[in-house]
Parts: structure tokens; C-alpha cells; sequence
């Protein structure tokens, strides 16, 4: 019995957590996305950061962002800044 609600609870959370976040990232500005993601505040998406943002955010598509293969991705390695 303890378990089924465990179960219920993580359910929830999942739900909670994935709309949340899906609705974040189409409605605001990549920078604001970075920054809800970005749980420390240190400046960098950590993987596992990055992947709270939704189930588009994989570990492959961590890997293709980062660009300079330090672990963490900087607001421009997120957001895909153009630098000219
Ligand atoms: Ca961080
Ligand atoms: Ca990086």
C-alpha cells in the first residue's frame, strides 16, 4: 500500500514538474528559461539541471550544446547565441 502511493506521488510530481516546464520554455525568452533551469544560480546548466527542462532535454542534446565539452553549458551554449 505504501508503495502504490509512492507511486501516486511520483506520478504527480512528474506531471507537475513536466507541464511546468514545458510551459516555461514556450513562453519566455531563452535567457529566462536558462535562468529557471539554472537551480544553483552558479551561471551554468549541469546535466542534471538541464534535463529537468523537459523530455526533449536528453543527455545527447546536453552533449550537442555543449560546445566546449566542459560538462555544464554557459546561457549562449543553451540559448544557441549567434556570435558574428
Ligand atoms: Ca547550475
Ligand atoms: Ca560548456
Amino acid at each position: 500500500m505504501k508503495r502504490l502511493v509512492a507511486v501516486l506521488m511520483a506520478l504527480a510530481l512528474v506531471v507537475v514538474f513536466g507541464v511546468g516546464a514545458a510551459n516555461a520554455a514556450e513562453a519566455k525568452p531563452c535567457p529566462d528559461t536558462f535562468k529557471a533551469l539554472d537551480k544553483n544560480g552558479d551561471g551554468k546548466l549541469a546535466l542534471d539541471e538541464f534535463k529537468a527542462g523537459g523530455e526533449k532535454n536528453t543527455e545527447d542534446a546536453f552533449k550537442a550544446k555543449d560546445a566546449n565539452k566542459d560538462g555544464a553549458l554557459t546561457v549562449e551554449e543553451f540559448c544557441g547565441a549567434e556570435k558574428k
